[in-house]
């Protein structure tokens, strides 16, 4: 449970530095490419003091649906959500998606788009409303995000892409000014 727990964080870590690195090289220059990133091989436990706060989430249950359907933040803190899968069916497969928006046809399109992105894509569509994933997380195991709460106050839908269950397992974030 606790290595499982590390490797989901470690490989979101490593698919953070990829990414900065990747950011750094769109620029151009790659001489001071990913210093965020350089030690975050050890920094694991480090980054939980630098964030405004922590959330954590369950599902409820082995329903499709999460336990905690309405959760708050403040504009443009820095949240870190830990999704818990307290499941035990070996069917419920969870993620959670944060978009930038809780408005239904968005929520509609990336749904959809999730379902033909494929396991391979952990279920995670390439989407601009999308601010935050985690990946999957198998019963037992848990999973994290990290972001920026939008600065504009007001409710975003959260949700999970496992095939089946993105029209009924959602949430509001409710960010406040
Ligand atoms: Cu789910």
């Amino acid at each position: 449970m606790i290595r499982s727990t590390f490797r989901t964080t470690y490989t979101i870590l490593l698919a953070g530095t990829l990414a900065l690195f990747l950011a750094a090289c769109g620029g151009g220059d790659t001489s001071d490419a990913g210093s965020n990133a350089a030690d975050s091989g050890e920094s694991t436990t480090q980054q939980s003091g630098e964030v405004d706060r922590e959330i954590t989430l369950q599902p409820q249950g082995n329903q499709i649906a999460y336990a905690t359907t309405e959760l708050t933040a403040q504009a443009g803190e820095t949240v870190r959500l830990v999704f818990e899968n307290t499941a035990d069916s070996p069917a419920m497969v969870h993620n959670v998606l944060l978009l930038n928006t809780n408005d239904e046809e968005v929520i509609q399109r990336v749904g959809t788009a999730s379902q033909a992105a494929g396991e391979a894509e952990g279920y995670v569509p390439d989407d601009d409303a999308i601010i935050a994933n985690t990946s999957l997380a198998q019963p037992g195991e848990t999973v994290e995000m990290t972001f920026t709460a939008p600065e504009e106050p007001g409710e975003y839908t959260y949700l999970c892409t496992y095939p089946g269950h993105w029209a009924i397992m959602q949430g509001t974030l409710i960010v406040e000014g």
